[in-house]
């Protein structure tokens, strides 16, 4: 535990750079390696600051930007070392996005690729029907959703979208990046072919009517066992319409991201689009999921579908133009709760990025209320994070379970108000929630698995417990804070008393599922946010 918080990666060279400190102390000098002293400054005091507990001490040395590797002292103590330079967060978007290699499922992974985190073929077996054990269905493949093994079709849709996001709007920073993943050197951005092995999965969840299989799990959630392990009986849990909504506005997107590299394999995406769409205008009553009696995985239950449909029709006249779907797509609009929100349940902000996207003409007044509904969400983050020490931009109630995915949104929603607007007036904030996910937080750690002198290191994250070695797999993104944990251990262990700030209600076990799992949905959009951040 350092004294000094700073963003454990590093800076970008001409970023904004600022550290923070929680006692009262002189100056700070920034040093090299070798103890040079390269800067010398003052702490600002900021004061208290309410959803971290602490009394807060900023200082400013965005004066350096000369390349290296650096640190932070004062006569209180230290901070970890981070790096300034282009490169400062090469390792970190590496490692963030290679975490979905590493949860793949369906497949061995083999040393060349996964180093010493290998395991044997998993989930290889037949899947049934839960309420019809006679239909059985070969569904192979995806990405291990969490901590758990399951794979769930929303949150799965949605972690593909941010990659695919990232990819659509900042293409340069994934143009040369290779992955060491067994595709790599093929005709396909490295971040495309780990999209594809979802998406391939994705694909096989679609019933003969166009309706989609909620999830692929076993009846309740393995023990602490390597994946190749949990050979429990596979299920297809029943059909939904959140599900079904969500596959097609995934396969339409996958349709405008893939022709331009395989015009056969769009192709088979959109054709799969338009049966889910087919049922889905069939079917237009919800129909939400609540686990049947004797399942126990992840529910990923909503309350309802109006933004999983809108988003579903925002895609689907983004991929083709056709007018009938933009018409669908307004009148969805309008029974919407409108938030924007890129969760894995209410979607409303996907919707909102197909239409950002979009080749086709789309109502001059419609885009200008949505794009201000951006920039005007990005307006009050900057007033939010201005009026924390942390430069947080996160109000008490999004400190629930997995606290770093609206961390992590609101750094997106940043980032395309940036791309509404072209004048980077947000570039800083939303750099600031980087910087808070990597120790610019009130627990000084960084929340993402090797990176940084101070990162935390057991996530709930069965294979990372159960391969035995103490290091955990890099690039794994922690839920983080939770002011309200539900599992029994942070309860049983006492954790948080009463009147414990929400910033630091945090703890590194792997025991405690509600604050320290990790999900495919947490690491994607750090994937967009590096990349925002990347795409000078
Ligand atoms: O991420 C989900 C979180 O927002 C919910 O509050 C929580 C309880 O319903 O469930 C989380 O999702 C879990 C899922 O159900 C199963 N896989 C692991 C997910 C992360 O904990
Ligand atoms: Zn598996």
């Amino acid at each position: 535990m350092f004294e000094i918080y700073v963003n454990q990666a590093g800076y970008l060279p001409e970023d904004r750079k600022v550290a923070v400190i929680c006692q009262e102390s002189a100056g700070f000098t920034v040093q090299d390696m070798q103890g040079n002293v390269c800067y010398e400054g003052k702490w600002n005091y900021f004061g208290p600051d309410a959803l971290s507990g602490d009394t807060v001490w900023q200082g400013d040395f965005s004066a350096i930007k000369k390349p290296g590797r650096y640190v932070l002292r004062c006569e209180k103590g230290e901070s970890a070392t981070f790096l300034i330079g282009e490169n400062a967060y090469g390792k970190l978007l590496y490692d963030v996005l290679r975490a979905f290699y590493y949860l793949r499922c369906g497949c061995a992974l083999e040393k060349e690729h996964a180093g010493v985190y290998t395991h044997a073929a998993c989930h290889t077996g037949i899947a049934v029907e839960w309420d019809n054990p006679l239909v059985k269905k070969h569904i192979l493949g995806g990405w291990h959703d969490a901590g758990d093994y399951g794979r769930y079709v929303t949150p799965g849709a949605v972690a593909l979208s941010h990659l695919m996001y990232a990819h659509m709007l900042y293409p340069a920073v994934f143009e040369k990046l290779k992955m060491n993943i067994p595709e790599s050197g093929n005709n396909l951005p490295d971040i495309l072919n780990e999209c594809k092995w979802e998406m391939d999965w994705i694909v096989q969840m679609q019933r003969e009517d166009g309706a989609v299989y909620h999830k692929h799990t076993t009846a309740h959630h393995a023990p602490f066992v390597m994946p190749e392990e949990d050979t429990a009986q596979l299920f297809l849990l029943p059909v939904s319409s959140m599900a079904t909504a969500d596959f097609c506005a995934i396969c339409a997107q996958g349709y405008r991201v893939f022709k331009e590299y395989d015009k056969e394999y769009a192709a088979k995406l959109l054709a799969a689009a338009k049966k889910a769409y087919q049922w889905l205008k069939e079917n237009p009553e919800f129909l939400g999921f609540k686990n049947p009696d004797g399942c126990g995985t992840g529910g990923y239950g909503q309350r309802d579908d109006l933004s999983n449909r809108w988003w579903a029709a925002a895609e689907m006249y983004t991929a083709t133009g056709e007018a009938e779907y933009l018409k669908d797509a307004m009148a969805q609009f309008e029974t919407l709760h409108f938030h924007l929100s890129l969760g894995w349940g209410d979607v409303a902000g996907l919707g909102v990025m197909a239409l950002m996207t979009c080749q086709y003409p789309v109502s001059e007044a419609w885009m200008t209320a949505l794009k201000k509904e951006v920039v005007e969400a990005a307006e009050k983050f900057v007033s939010i994070a201005d009026g924390c020490g942390y430069n947080c931009a996160m109000v008490e109630q999004n400190y629930g379970w997995g606290s770093n995915m609206p961390l992590m949104q609101h750094g997106m929603i940043l980032a395309l108000a940036d791309l509404v607007e072209g004048k980077g007036r947000f570039r800083n904030c939303m750099l600031d929630q980087l910087h808070v996910l990597m120790g610019v937080n009130a627990m000084g750690i960084s929340y993402v698995t090797g990176n940084g002198d101070y990162a935390y290191n057991y996530p709930h994250l069965r294979p990372a417990d159960a391969d035995g070695i103490d290091v955990c797999i890099p690039g794994m993104v922690s839920g983080g804070p939770n002011r309200r944990p539900t599992d029994g251990y942070a309860k049983e262990l006492g954790l948080f008393p009463e009147g414990t700030p929400p910033m630091k209600c945090y703890y590194d076990d792997v025991r405690c599922y509600s604050l320290n799992e990790i999900t495919i949905y947490w690491n994607s959009p750090v994937v967009f946010v590096l990349a925002a951040a990347l795409n000078k």
